[in-house]
């Protein structure tokens, strides 16, 4: 007889992070299901939570390392020569050209992998000390706008308030679509559930080009010319200005600096004078400031629709501006700060931020020449660094669970440039668009094998929880976990050969630095306290040490032995349905600011210097036509297409389309159109209705498999085509270096051939 067992573990697929109970038969999955006992997460499960079984069973997942030979063909090796040729290829980069010639790139699913998030930084903090200069990830395509203006506002990159959605009355949604991407630096169980409990006791306004799945389910619509959500935000604190309508609470007193100089910046931003940019009545932005300032609860929401354009930083801003003006901020209903049950690295200010409050600019990309933004640059950047001759040239890159070739703008000159790299080494689960690059393929184990606890987004999570999630499976017993590949290209950056690194050591190395750092800071626990000692204290080896030591600094730690109550790991893993210890709720504002001044600091030089840009933003002629991005549930970024069950069904890659547009061009649902930019052209399917707003198209980002030397058997089936081809390099939001994804300028029309 088979043994099957009952195991419960959280999801580890997107920023819910769902409690699943996966049922086993010996080393089978026999199913996923959403664990209604989770305290965090009460039943909730998507599509891809469900399919974790499949992912682990996924018979293209790496389950060894691959090496490419001279005949370019990626095979399987030992752990051990693996290893051996990482040295091979390493080596020569570091020893001829030094760490400066190093980069790497993290990808998404760091953040939701511990054996990944926490040690990652062993990587860039070893190689920055080595002499690597900016690192890449797709935080430039993302919610860098976010850590900008959080770092200002709040004073830590990873610290901002989320709307109350348990208490709102009046939600207003701009770039979001929870229903496709389940929240997004807004951890709920059931974002769309929330959604629906507000609009029964009041409204949801969604500001989008997209009438989207959130959209349709709203209280509103309000259409919105891509890019353009700075104006719509600018005027709305105009009219709230101009009317009266700020609300300057007891509980902000003496705790905002900085509301009157933004209010002044909104001078030339009349509703009248941005309706044409933003497409917008006039009438409709009174009304919808009115309806703002009239509510009890209002709050406002942005996420990657309002970063990915040309005016990201300030859209981000003003959303939190605009909360602030409303009285929103730090009050139940409102704006509210969550209060994570564990201390997480991210908390920390990066230890390259050494002056008070934050600097931008310390130092310039080689080719392009743009200034280092929170120690990146843009994504697409990278390319251009890797195959432009001359000092300082990109020779070694790592990735790190990461597909840039898809994911990154301009992604065509990063695949022409990446077989140029003398060194290329993934640590990846797929042989997939990127990593078919690489000398080396280093594969971690699959989310089934490996114990899981979510870091980062209890920080953005409308309760305060604890979980933790042994394995499913126990690892193979010749596998290493992903951290340890990691401590062993971080170790091997001072010399020691890959293959000799010692793991444990370069891992007290790196908890003790980490420890010692904390111990210098007169409120932290640890203050004074012998770095060697609390090492001993801690339980476990790799992650499962550095989450210990997270709960135990966390609120209801047990301060590493200083309260002996207080919580441990060891305690949380004794409660498989998690521990659920507080809601979320307004009054924390003094507690997490921890800007120079002490107070939310909203006006600041480095946001202001950007708003002559906006000004000229409105007498701009708007083009025809503008290209923006969107997600499906069934897909996560570009990687979870080669789940069977997660791309049955009508093609999901096609060009959505106004019926005006596609009878302007003569298209028709079904029709191929060729779609180009100044970067680039392809082709694709249409889909014509009245989803979008005229003017606007759009197309799912993630797509664009069936690449040679690929193993993805599924996805390349389903290919779909690569929107990063058509995205441009150099259109980027100036103040966060983040990529303009939504609102490219694009011309569509028929393709000459019919489709097959
Ligand atoms: N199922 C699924 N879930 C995911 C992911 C996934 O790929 N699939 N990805 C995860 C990741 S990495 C992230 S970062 C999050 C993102 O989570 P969300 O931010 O919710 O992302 P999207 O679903 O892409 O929604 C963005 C919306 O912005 C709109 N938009 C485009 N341009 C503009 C504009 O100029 N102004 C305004 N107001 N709106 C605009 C688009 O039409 C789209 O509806 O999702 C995460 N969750
Ligand atoms: N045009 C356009 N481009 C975009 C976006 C957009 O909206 N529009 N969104 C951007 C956003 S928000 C993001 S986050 C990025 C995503 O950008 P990336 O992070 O570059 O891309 P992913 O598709 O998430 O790729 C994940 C990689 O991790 C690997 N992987 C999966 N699981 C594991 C694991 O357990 N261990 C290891 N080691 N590897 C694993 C996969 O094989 C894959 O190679 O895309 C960005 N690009
Ligand atoms: S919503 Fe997110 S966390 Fe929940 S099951 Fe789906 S992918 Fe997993
Ligand atoms: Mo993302």
């Amino acid at each position: 007889m088979t043994e099957t067992a009952e195991h419960k573990v959280t999801c580890p697929l997107c920023e819910a992070m769902c409690g699943l109970v996966v049922h086993t038969a010996g080393t089978d999955v026999t199913s996923v299901r959403a664990n209604p006992a989770d305290v965090w997460s009460r039943g909730h499960l998507c599509p891809k939570g469900a399919s974790l079984g499949a992912v682990h069973h996924d018979a293209d997942r790496l389950r060894e390392p691959l090496v490419r030979n001279a005949r370019g063909e990626h095979v399987p090796v030992s752990w051990d020569d693996a290893f051996a040729e990482c040295e091979r290829v390493l080596r020569p980069v570091l020893d001829r050209y030094g760490a400066s010639a190093l980069t790497t790139y993290i990808g998404n699913p760091v953040a939701h992998n511990i054996g990944l998030s926490l040690h990652v930084g062993a990587l860039i903090g070893f190689g920055q000390a080595a002499g690597m200069q900016a690192y890449y990830s797709p935080g430039t395509v993302d919610q860098w706008p976010l850590n900008v203006v959080s770092a200002l506002l709040f004073g830590g990159m990873w610290n901002g308030p989320i709307p109350d959605l348990a208490h709102t009355d009046h939600l207003m949604i701009l770039g979001a679509n929870p229903s496709a991407s389940q929240g997004s630096m807004l951890s709920a169980p059931d974002v769309m559930g929330s959604i629906r409990e507000i609009t029964r006791r009041g409204t949801v306004v969604v500001v989008d080009p997209r009438r989207t799945g959130t959209a349709a389910r709203a209280s509103e619509w309000v259409p919105i010319r891509p890019g353009t959500d700075a104006l719509l935000l600018f005027a709305i604190l105009r009219v709230l200005a101009t009317n009266g309508w700020v609300r300057r609470p007891d509980h902000l007193r003496d705790r905002v600096t900085g509301l009157d100089e933004v209010i002044a910046l909104s001078e030339p931003f009349t509703p009248e004078r941005v309706a044409e940019a933003t497409g917008i009545g006039a009438d409709t932005i009174h009304r919808l400031a009115h309806d703002l300032a009239h509510a009890r609860n209002p709050v406002l929401y942005s996420r990657i629709g309002a970063c990915t354009q040309e005016f990201g930083t300030l859209s981000t801003w003003l959303v939190f501006v605009v909360n602030t003006a409303l009285g929103a901020l730090d009050r139940r209903g409102g704006a509210v700060f969550p209060r994570p049950a564990a201390w997480s690295q991210m908390f920390a200010k990066p230890p390259d931020q050494t002056e008070p409050g934050w600097t931008f600019g310390r130092f310039r990309s080689r080719v392009r020449g743009v200034p280092e933004v929170l120690g990146q640059f843009p994504v697409s950047c990278l390319a251009e660094e890797i195959d432009t001759p001359g000092d300082g040239r990109i020779r070694g890159l790592i990735t790190v669970a990461g597909n840039p070739v898809v994911s990154a703008p301009a992604s065509r000159r990063l695949e022409d440039a990446l077989p140029r790299l003398d060194a290329m080494i993934s640590i990846d689960n797929w042989l997939n668009e990127t990593t078919r690059h690489a000398h080396v393929v280093l594969p971690g184990l699959s989310p089934l094998e490996r114990p899981h606890s979510d870091d980062l987004y209890w920080a953005y999570s409308t309760a305060s929880c604890l979980k933790w999630s042994d394995p499913v499976f126990a690892a193979p017993p010749d596998r290493p976990a992903e951290w340890e590949i990691l401590v062993r290209l971080a170790g091997s950056m001072f010399g020691t050969p890959v293959p000799d690194v010692d793991v444990d050591a370069v891992d007290d190395l790196y908890v003790g630095g980490m420890i010692a750092m904390l111990g210098a800071r007169p409120e932290s626990p640890l203050h004074g306290r012998e770095p060697l000692e609390v090492l001993a204290e801690l339980s476990g080896r790799g992650p499962e040490r550095l989450v210990d030591l997270g709960i135990r600094l966390g609120p209801w730690g047990d301060g590493v032995g200083v309260r002996p109550d207080g919580l441990t790991l060891a305690e949380v893993r004794r409660h498989p349905d998690g521990l659920r210890l507080e809601e979320l709720d307004g009054g924390r504002l003094t507690e997490v600011v921890t800007t120079p001044s002490g107070t939310v600091e909203l006006f600041h030089a480095h946001l202001a210097d950007d708003v002559p840009r906006l000004v000229a933003r409105m007498d701009r002629p708007t083009p025809d036509l503008v290209l923006t991005s969107r997600r499906h549930l069934r897909s996560n970024n570009s990687w979870l297409h080669n789940v069977p069950g997660l791309v049955r069904g009508r093609e999901r890659c096609t060009l959505l389309m106004h019926s005006a547009d596609a009878d302007r061009i003569g298209l028709r649902s079904g029709d191929v159109a060729e779609i180009s930019t100044t970067e680039g052209e392809l082709s694709v399917a249409v889909e014509v209705g009245d989803e979008m707003m005229p003017g606007v198209v759009s197309l799912p980002h993630g797509w664009g498999h069936g690449r040679s030397g690929t193993r993805l058997a599924v996805a390349n089936d389903h290919p779909g085509v690569n929107a990063n081809l058509l995205n441009p390099p150099d259109l980027v939001d100036v103040p966060s270096n983040t990529q303009v994804v939504n609102g490219v300028p694009c011309r569509v029309r028929r393709a000459a051939a019919p489709i097959r």
